[in-house]
């Protein structure tokens, strides 16, 4: 019986993405370093601190000590949090508020296995926090994505059986650790990268409640 969905922030509620993107090549900029698009690909879904490491990857910061580094993350995360700022309900992704109420209609369980430290704040810009029962604290995971450490978190917060769930993703990492974590995996997306869950669709506006049931022979 399908328990409860959960859901990863960035490319799934809302797209943060561009965001974190902006962020980082502001930083890039201060620093003297290349970034593009392309780079930026490969912080999706990965934490502050591996994101950095990422973006200081082939120069000489690379090497500088790890107190340099968390005021380099900080810098990026003060870009960030101005960015944020500007988030209204109308960046809830297509289909989203929908299906947040078909699913809060039907009693099954919202939560949220977002790598990002600001998740609850962009909730509440969305408009949003109030359809999650659970969200997972990024603080308190020791293993990242693909580690099913942030879905099984979230799933004992809901106080539901992991493989009564669903967790809804947008990237590789993420869909790995849901399916690691006993769960149904829907990836939203490219076919080619998500090919490892168990439904995927090319955006969250082809999502909705009757497919997740299927997904449990409802
Ligand atoms: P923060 P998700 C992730 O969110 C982002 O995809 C990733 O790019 C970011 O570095 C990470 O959160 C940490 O975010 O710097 O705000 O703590 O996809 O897991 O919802
Ligand atoms: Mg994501």
């Amino acid at each position: 019986r399908l328990e409860a969905v959960i859901f990863d922030l960035d490319g799934v509620i809302t797209d943060s993405a561009e965001f974190h993107y902006l962020a980082w090549q502001a930083l890039a900029d201060e620093l003297g370093l290349p970034f593009s698009r392309e780079k930026n690909e490969r912080l999706k879904g990965v934490s502050r601190m591996e994101s950095l490491e990422i973006v200081l990857e082939g120069s000489e910061l690379a090497r500088l000590p790890e107190a340099e580094k968390l005021r380099l993350a900080g810098k990026k995360n003060d870009h960030y949090r101005q960015m944020i700022g500007r988030i209204t309900p109308a960046d809830l992704l297509p289909g989203i508020p929908e299906l947040l109420d078909s699913l809060r209609e039907r009693g099954i369980s919202v939560g949220l296995a977002s790598a990002s430290l600001n998740a609850p704040q962009i909730l509440e810009r969305l408009g949003a926090a109030h359809w999650f029962q659970a969200i997972a604290d990024a603080a308190e995971l020791r293993k990242g994505k693909p580690d099913p450490e942030i879905f099984l978190q979230a799933a004992e917060l809901l106080g539901v059986t992991p493989g009564n769930c669903i967790g809804v993703e947008d990237a590789a990492a993420g869909v790995a650790a849901i399916r690691a974590a006993g769960m149904k995996a829907v990836g939203i997306g490219a076919a080619e990268q998500l090919g490892a869950a168990d439904l995927v669709l090319p955006s969250t506006a082809a999502l909705d409640a009757g497919k997740l049931l299927e997904l449990f022979g409802h």
